[in-house]
């Protein structure tokens, strides 16, 4: 590619409600993921490993972590350019198509011909300069990539029909009742000089939420522009709610695992945090999991993927479940198919979850759970609760 055909712009400002007890205090984007990496990690080094040199992030929602975690950008940038971060100046960014129009001005500053649209919450490896080239080949006025989703997801994503060659012919975004499954992955390629004029468009319009997927999509589709679609083949997770990011963190152990977070040549590149050595106790038991550094284990771990710095008492067993940093688990806790959030502590002799149980408990970040009637006031999950918006606390 020519480095400067092509820069990125990552939308990553949005509340990500759905995953409301791990983003009390961050952006969804600046959630952990894989014991070791956050949610924007992937996006981020899939630019590098695409040759993308301009990359702006565009902040908004409780970005103060993520900020901190990006920085300079430096760990992405193979050509010294960083990441420019990108929050809004005065006032907010009303929607997606809003936080790119209210940042044309970097796309102006880099001038290049096309520009890459991604959202920051999605775990996948993907080389953009594949879909360019669809996009330089087809002289779409925009791409969009594209994906078959499980049809009882459908509702959740921008779902559209497409002829024989590959043109977008209908668009509805979260359908209640979708015609298709073919899903977009939120992930576009504009000509820039398309996308300045779309979006100043729907600036002027009153009905409009400056969304892409509502609103932008949509009126290009309206207004006979010719939209394009690029078949991805390959791992794709949307983890915007807290089962998909349990089931993405699943994804990633077991005999064949889906998704690697380390592959030879794309590594999932994150800036380096201070981490010590990890300890295992001679009764304790680690298998078929991810371990992160600095964590300190005295009971049975399967399955599971532990980040840095946690504590698993003597006597206690973690089973199919995902603890973010620094989580204190004590003595003869069991804990199985639950997410537990970065901080939390769990005193001693607490059940969360339960082998037989569907649903995903979790438990929020600087949550404290105490065996019920221990002590009081305390928090506690109920087995089979599907938490976040379910969780039921006593
Ligand atoms: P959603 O995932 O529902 O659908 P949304 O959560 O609104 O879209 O946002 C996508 C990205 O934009 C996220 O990374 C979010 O953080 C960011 N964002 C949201 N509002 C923002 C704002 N005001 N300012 C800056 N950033 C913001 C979209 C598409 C669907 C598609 C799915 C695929 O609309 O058509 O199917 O992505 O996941």
């Amino acid at each position: 590619m020519n480095y400067d055909e092509c820069a990125a712009m990552l939308l990553a400002g949005g509340e990500g409600r759905r995953l409301g007890v791990f983003t009390r205090s961050k952006a969804k984007p600046a959630v952990h993921f894989g014991g070791a990496f956050r949610i924007i990690d992937f996006a981020l080094s899939n630019c590098t490993y695409s040759g993308i040199r301009q990359v702006g992030v565009m902040t908004q929602y409780k970005a103060a972590s993520l900020h901190r975690h990006i920085g300079a950008g430096r760990v992405w940038s193979e050509h010294g350019n960083g990441v420019d971060l990108l929050p809004p100046g005065e006032g907010a960014y009303t929607g997606t198509a809003d936080a790119v129009r209210q940042n044309l001005a970097f796309l102006d500053r880099h001038r290049p011909d096309h520009v890459l649209i991604l959202s920051a919450d999605h775990i996948y490896r993907m080389d953009y300069r594949k879909m360019l080239e669809r996009h330089r080949q087809t002289g779409a006025d925009a791409t969009i990539a594209v994906t078959p989703v499980a049809w009882e997801e459908a509702h959740r994503f921008g779902i559209m029909c497409t002829g024989e060659d590959g043109q977008v012919t209908t668009f509805v975004e979260k359908p209640a009742r979708p015609s298709s499954n073919l899903a977009s992955m939120g992930i576009y390629i504009f000509k820039r000089s398309y996308l300045k004029q779309i979006l100043e468009s729907d600036a002027r319009r009153l009905d409009s939420s400056h969304d892409f997927g509502k609103d932008v999509i949509p009126a290009m589709l309206g207004q006979g522009a010719k939209l394009q679609t690029y078949a991805y083949e390959g791992y794709w997770r949307d983890v915007g709610t807290v089962e998909s990011l349990w089931e993405a963190h699943m994804d990633l152990i077991g005999d064949k695992p889906k998704f690697s977070c380390a592959s030879r040549g794309w590594s999932v590149r994150t800036p380096a945090s201070p981490s010590g050595s990890s300890y295992v106790d001679p009764a304790a038991s680690v298998s078929r999991s991810l371990l992160a550094g600095s964590c300190t284990i005295y009971g049975t771990v399967e399955q599971s993927v532990v980040s840095a710095g946690v504590i698993v008492g003597q006597g206690s067993t973690l089973r199919r479940s995902v603890v973010m940093p620094n989580a204190r688990i004590g003595r003869n806790v069991s804990i199985c198919n639950a997410m537990i959030g970065e901080g939390a502590v769990i005193e001693d002799g607490v059940t969360i979850g339960s082998v037989s149980a569907r649903t995903v408990e979790v438990v929020g970040d600087a949550e404290v759970v105490r065996k019920q009637g221990a002590f009081q006031p305390g928090i506690y999950i109920t087995p089979g609760a599907f938490a976040m918006e379910g969780v039921s606390v006593r």
